[in-house]
Parts: structure tokens; sequence; C-alpha cells
């Protein structure tokens, strides 16, 4: 196998043996022949001209496939496997529409049993392609593309749907088959891929504030109760929805878990009485957390860990496009609508969950929440209350250079307020940091998707201002990453002219030397040293 991916790979290089995420060889393998298949199917829909509005569900079995293959989402090698027959069979059908003479190998390949997908995805993987810039910029392309099917695949379940979101993504997928490519033009479409990025993040935000209200200040409960409960993970909403309509009035609490916390900020789930707040902290944490929270857990999306025990492991459930060998998958009915009735029941035999913390912490600042602040900030700005903002959004995860994230936000000068979203907000949310006139110095967007909402606050600033250029804004990027999602939000941000972002705490090792140095030369991006220097430079 070889899969350099998320932040975590092995040695800052690349996962050869097994995934430090747990991903096994095969599941790696068939994930990238999953990847290919797509690629396949991306090439029929450009070189066929086919109109993607009459794709049907193809469109959303795509996204689904890469969503999959994301980081921590997918560890079910009989799960992939059909998804790769049930692709085959979609790709089958479409080639039939086409006439095009030449067509790429993963437009016609054909597999049977599964030695032989291993035997072919042996052939597909990354290393395919030797060039180490064209492979980088490949790969940065589809990790943008699969970060960006995640969001487009919550809107999708939401009703809302885009065909030229659809449309780039096969172009994206198809030139990544095409090696008559210059590399400027993959370059190009790097850049293309973020301006998607932002799209499908609109789309998203749109489908989710249109129909669960804008999220608002919250004071999220992080205590206990003493009745049976359910966690629920990962970024699906609707999913969150049905957990709430289903579990009214059993005797059966919600709780959220990392990247979910921000449900708690949306009006439409503050009306369930057995909603109540967040059990833990960020994904990583979970193999401690899920043994003291007792009751079962529904994963709607990544991050697994791999459960430690039986015990956990019998509790957890996986729907959409997430998955775990032996643990119960829950698949949505024709109407979106799933069932389940399954978790209600366990946690009704289950003792209630043990307390870890008390309290509350504070979010809900999505745009529409900041702009309802608009003057309050702006006054706070000109002032000098406020001197500066540091968007620390993106991803939390297990290694101990994280703990910069922590360090700095401690370190932070008072006048300073950290903007963020995803679950990079674990390393420092709770901390006593404060307010600035009554506007809290952690102001947390959301999931990592809401990044789009930091986006529009800062484009709302600079015309506010009167400024010509984002980058004229007293706002610092410092980001973390670990996953896909990350590298479309990055992408998203560059397209919308930010500059100098700092990446952290490794820059991504499938970045040649050749790309990265475009993008610092470009783009002005560059990594982070310690926390004293960084401190000093971005206050300078
Ligand atoms: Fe390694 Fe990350 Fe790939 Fe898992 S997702 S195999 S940790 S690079
Ligand atoms: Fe987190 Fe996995 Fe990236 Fe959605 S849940 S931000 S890491």
């Amino acid at each position: 196998m070889f899969c350099y991916q998320c932040q975590e790979t092995a040695a800052c290089k690349g996962c050869t043996v097994k995934g430090v995420c747990g991903k096994s060889a095969d599941t790696a393998a068939l994930q990238d022949l999953l990847i290919y298949t797509v690629k396949g199917i991306a090439e029929l829909v450009v070189k066929g001209g086919l109109d993607v509005s009459r794709l049907g569900k193809l469109n959303y079995e795509a996204i689904n496939s890469l969503f999959i293959t994301i980081t921590n989402a997918n560890f079910d090698d009989q799960a992939i496997e059909v998804q790769i027959r049930k692709l085959l069979s979609m790709r089958d059908d479409i080639r039939k529409e086409v006439t095009a003479a030449a067509l790429h190998d993963a437009a016609v390949f054909t597999v049977t049993t599964r030695e032989s997908m291993l035997e072919k995805a042996a052939t597909v993987g990354v290393l395919a392609t030797e060039n180490e810039d064209i492979r980088s910029l490949r790969e940065l392309i589809t990790y943008g593309a699969k970060g960006m099917s995640a969001y487009a695949e919550h809107a999708y379940n939401l009703g809302s749907e885009d065909n030229a979101i659809y449309s780039f993504l096969y172009e994206a997928l198809a030139a990544t088959l095409d090696d008559a490519l210059p590399l400027d033009a993959l370059v190009g479409l790097t850049l293309k891929t973020g301006e998607y990025g932002v799209k499908a993040m609109a789309l998203l935000d749109g489908a989710n504030t249109s129909k669960y209200g804008n999220p608002e200040i919250t004071a999220v409960n992080i205590g206990v109760r003493k009745n049976p409960a359910i966690l629920i993970s990962g970024h699906d909403l609707t999913d969150m929805e049905q957990l709430l309509e289903q579990t009214k009035g059993t005797g059966v609490d919600v709780y959220t878990h990392s990247e979910m916390l921000p449900a708690n900020y949306y009006p439409a789930f503050k009306k369930y009485d057995n909603f109540v707040g967040n059990y833990g902290n960020a994904w990583w944490k979970q193999t401690e957390e899920f043994v003291s929270f007792h009751g079962p857990i529904l994963f709607t999306t990544n991050c697994i860990v791999p459960p430690k025990s039986e015990e956990v492991k019998g509790r957890i459930y996986t729907t959409g496009a997430s998955g775990y060998p032996g643990c119960r998958h829950i698949t949505a009915d024709t109407n979106g609508k799933k069932d389940f009735s399954e978790i209600i029941a366990l946690a009704k035999t289950l003792p209630s969950p043990e307390e870890i913390e008390t309290g509350s912490i504070i979010g809900g600042f999505a745009h529409n929440q900041v702009m309802a602040l608009a003057d309050k900030v702006v006054d706070a700005v000109k002032s000098g209350a406020i001197k500066k903002f540091f968007v620390m959004a993106g991803c939390d995860g297990r290694m101990k250079s994280r703990d910069y994230y922590t360090e700095f936000a401690k370190q932070l000068p008072k006048d300073t307020v950290i903007l963020t979203a995803g679950c990079a907000k674990y390393r420092y949310n709770k901390l006593p940091l404060g307010d600035i006139g009554g506007i809290p110095r952690v102001l947390d967007a959301g999931q990592c998707n809401d990044s789009y909402s930091l986006a529009v606050i800062a484009l709302k600033l600079k015309e506010v201002f009167g400024l010509d250029d984002v980058n004229d804004l007293p706002i610092v990027y410092n980001i973390a990453w670990y996953e896909q999602k990350a590298v479309i939000v990055l992408l998203a941000l560059l397209s919308l002219g930010v500059k100098n972002i700092h990446l952290g705490p490794t820059l991504p090792a499938f970045l040649s030397p050749n790309v990265a140095k475009v993008l610092v030369e470009t783009f002005g991006i560059a990594g982070i040293s310690s926390v004293e220097d960084d401190i000093a430079l971005f206050t300078a």
C-alpha cells in the first residue's frame, strides 16, 4: 500500500505497511480501486459529453465513493467492494452512450473476484504516477475533490444539489488520468478545485440553514444527565434530525461528539428536550471517551478510530459513507429515511454516561450571528480593543506536536480573537480565554465546512472597512489540518485570494518540493515554528 493523504502519514512520508489510522493494506487497495473507478466514470462523462443532470443517482454514488475514501471514514472492505461493483455496473451502463474511440483503462477495466480487485488496485494507486510533481498535483486535486464531495453529499441529503459541482468533479477527476496534461494546467485545475470548494460549502451552508435555521450563540452543556443515551458523531445534520425525532419521548438522551458539537447551535434542534449537549472532545479522544459514555455511538461520517475492545465495538453503528467491519451499518430507504430503532433499543439496556466534565462551552458564531454583532465587532476593531483576528480553523489530531495550538491560544495577546471551525477548536475551546467587551475570545463558527462562514465574515469585514484586498484585514490564518476536508478548505481560501496562510503541524507529505515551492511563492503558504516565534511574527 501507499497512502499519504493525511497529516499523520507514517514518518511524514507515507503509510506503506498499515495506516497510522488503522487502515489495512487491503482496505487501502480497495479504496484506491474505488477512486480509480470513479475516475473512469469521470472520463466517460467528459469524453462522452454526457449531461450530468441526466445521470441521476450516479452523481450521488460518485461523491459517496469519494467520501468513503476520506481518512477515518470507512474501514469496511466488504462495503467498499460492494461500492466498487455498484459503480462498475453504473460505469458500464453509461459507456454504452459514449462513442469516443480511445478510452482510459479506468473506463474499461474489469475485475471479478476480491483477489482480482486487489491485483488491479496494486497497479492504479498513488505511485502509479511516476513524476512526483504530476503525482503531487493529481493527489492534491483528488483530495480536494474528496473533501468537496463530502460537503456535497451532506447537501444532497438535505435535498440540495448543484450540477455545476458534479460537472467540475468529473472534469477534475478525468484530468488526473490525462498523461498529456501539462503541469501548469494541473496547477490551474487545483485553483479551480478551490473555487468549486467554495460553491460546495456555500451549497451546504444554504441547505443547513434553510432547514435548521441560522446557528445562534449557544452555551452548550458538557455535563451529563442520568438517562440512558446515544452519542452521535460526524457531520451529517439530517442524521442528527432523524435521531432526535426518533428518540423524542423515549427516555433516551442524545449527546454530540467531536464534529457534531455545532448541531447544538441550530434553532431547529433546540426544541428537543432529550438533546442534552456535547460529550467529550475531538475525534481521537474517542478511545477513552466511548468507554465512559456507556451508550451506543452513531457515526454519520469520519473520524472513526478502530475500537480497542469488543465491548465498545458492539455499541458502534455507522451510516452514510462511514463504515467499520463488524459494526451495524444503517442505510436509508429510498426517501432518505433511516431507522434508528435498534440503536434506541440498545441504549435502553445500557447505563447512563459517566460524567467527565461539567459546565458549558460557547459557540454558534457562524456568519449570520457574527453579522448580527457586526457593529460591536467593528467598533472593537476601530477602538483598538481588538487588534487582530486569528483564524485557527481545521482539524485536531493525536500528535503531540498539536499541543502547539493550545499553547498558541494561551499565549496570544489578550486583545486578539480566535475564529475557529472544525475539530481544531478542541485544542483551546475549554480554556478560560475571556472576552473583549462581551465578545468571546474564541468564536466557533461550527464544523469544518463552516470555515465557509469565516470566509464570508472576512469578505464582509473587507466591505465594511472599505478595503480592496481581503489580505489588508487584521486577520492571520494559522490553520491545523488532518484530513482531506481541510484540503478543500485550504484550496477554497486560496481561491478567495487569502494569502500567507500558515499550515501545521506539518506540511502535507503529498506536496512535492516543486509544488510546495509554487504554493509558497504564489500564496505565501508557510508552516509553523515555535509558539513564541510565530506569535512574534504574527503580531509584528
Ligand atoms: Fe496513513 Fe493517513 Fe492514509 Fe491512514 S489516511 S493510511 S494514516 S496517510
Ligand atoms: Fe475533524 Fe475528522 Fe478534520 Fe471536520 S472530524 S474536521 S478531523
